[in-house]
């Protein structure tokens, strides 16, 4: 039997790739996003190219009774969640704290934290049953460096990290490996998302060095689920090259 991921955020940027890569290796998805245009095109998409079952769920993480519905109401084939990616996640404004915009903080706040929350509760039962799965959250080289007017945003992802190493422990008898995978700059629309539609100044912050690519997280992502049962990987920072740490760049 085809093993099932579930990966929120596929509409775009990372969860688009690591869905791809998944379908690649004969997985099945659970493809979820608040756009369900870009959803079912990237359903029709995959189903075309590489002849696996795609069920596309269109919901907004931050809405517990839309999450409810969308996991309580699955059949029982969907129901066996081999691997959760909690990718969906979002910067909104980049403004030091005192200047900071309240409802750009709680769109961070109930997405990157609460929404991956969410998502944990309701499909670690799935896998608790089953005594088998892997849970992989997307935190972020700001989840371990503050940066300059990061506050909220770094704050979120810090809470993904301490709520990442809290979800292994609790889920160590039931033998759930719990993976985190914190990437440093890479060039998708969050950029784009941070500034508001600002094209020309998302594209300012990739000037200059190579970032990573959507693909670079998807292989990492899928490597961390391809090793034997008895190891895994708790935790993986992934940096382009050209990124020492959140605030030094090598840029030409
Ligand atoms: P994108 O903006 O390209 O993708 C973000 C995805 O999250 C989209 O598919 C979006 O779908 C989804 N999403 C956002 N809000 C919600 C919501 N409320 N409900 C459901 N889905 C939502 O950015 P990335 O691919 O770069 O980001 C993916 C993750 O990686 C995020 O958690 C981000 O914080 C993290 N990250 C990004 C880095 C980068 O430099 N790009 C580096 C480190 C971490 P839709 O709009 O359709 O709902
Ligand atoms: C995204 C990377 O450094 O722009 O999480 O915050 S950073």
């Amino acid at each position: 039997m085809k093993k099932i991921v579930l990966i929120t955020g596929a509409t775009s940027g990372f969860g688009k790739a690591i869905a791809r890569k998944f379908a690649e290796n004969g997985y099945d998805l659970i493809i979820t996003g608040r756009r369900k245009v870009l959803l079912e095109e990237l359903a029709r998409e995959l189903i075309t190219d590489l002849n696996v079952e795609i069920l596309p769920l269109c919901f907004d993480v931050r809405k517990l009774k839309e999450v409810e519905n969308a996991i309580n109401t699955l059949s029982e084939k969907w129901k066996k969640i081999d691997v959760l990616v909690n990718n969906a996640g979002l910067a909104v404004g980049l403004i030091p704290i005192n200047e900071g915009v309240i409802d750009d903080w709680e769109r961070m706040i109930d997405t990157n934290i609460k929404g991956l929350l969410y998502m944990t509760r309701m499909v670690s039962p799935l896998m608790v049953s089953r005594k088998q799965g892997h849970i992989i959250n997307i935190g972020s080289i700001a989840g371990r460096e503050v940066y300059p007017a990061g506050n909220v945003y770094c704050g979120s992802k810090f809470a993904v990290d301490a709520i990442t190493k809290g979800t292994r422990i609790d889920l160590l008898p039931h033998q759930i490996k719990v993976t985190q995978i914190a990437p440093g700059a890479a060039n998708t629309e969050f950029s784009l998302v941070r500034f508001k539609g600002d094209k020309e100044r998302a594209d300012n912050v990739y000037k200059g060095f190579q970032p990573l690519q959507a693909e670079d997280i998807a292989e990492a992502v899928y490597y961390v689920t391809t090793l034997p049962s008895h190891v895994n990987i708790n935790d993986l920072v992934l940096m382009p090259t050209a990124q020492a740490n959140s605030v030094n760049f090598l840029k030409k």
